[in-house]
């Protein structure tokens, strides 16, 4: 199984939109394996957007980031980071696909609701990135055999 990182953004967490998107995840099927609020700082914004720093609207994603407390959220299952990423859709909310998170409830490129690991390998640095060491659960819900199959558990 992989496990990818969710941020409710400010825009999320200021829109009340915190209980539909944990529940979109739960509901198809995902395991919230960590879940917790935070408040960003500059420094991390810079080390979690740091392939964004130089370009011109950096000081205000570092503001809108910045502007309250997000929710983190450590998302597990099988193909989770490529599942995440189809459910929340692509980065401008305007062009987001009808039934992603950001097509449905988003106006905007940057006030986009949710943030979502973009391969494995970033879930991974991103995971240890916002959470310390015992914040993120390994547990199996009683539902896992409804869930998937013997051989997609294995795999
Ligand atoms: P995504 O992987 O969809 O979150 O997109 P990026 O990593 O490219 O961008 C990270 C964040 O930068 C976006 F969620 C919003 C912000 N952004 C802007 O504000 N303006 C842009 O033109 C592009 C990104």
């Amino acid at each position: 199984m992989q496990t990818t990182l969710v941020i409710i953004k400010p825009s999320g967490v200021q829109r009340g939109l915190a209980g539909e998107i944990i529940s979109r995840f739960e509901k198809k099927g995902l395991i919230i394996a960590g879940a917790k609020m935070m408040q960003l700082d500059e420094a991390i914004l810079r080390e979690h957007y740091a392939h964004l720093v130089d370009r011109p609207f950096f000081p205000s994603l570092l503001r809108s980031m910045m502007s309250s407390p997000v929710i983190v959220m450590a998302v597990r299952g099988v193909d989770a980071v490529g599942v995440v990423r189809a459910m929340t859709g692509v980065t401008n909310s305007r062009n987001a696909a009808p039934g992603t998170i950001r097509g449905d409830f988003g106006m905007s490129g940057q006030e986009n609701i949710v943030h979502a690991s973009d391969s494995p390998e970033n879930a991974a640095i991103e995971v240890a990135r916002f959470f310390k060491e015992g914040e993120v659960f390994d547990y199996t819900p009683c539902t896992i055999t409804s869930i998937y199959s013997p051989d997609e558990l294995n795999a």
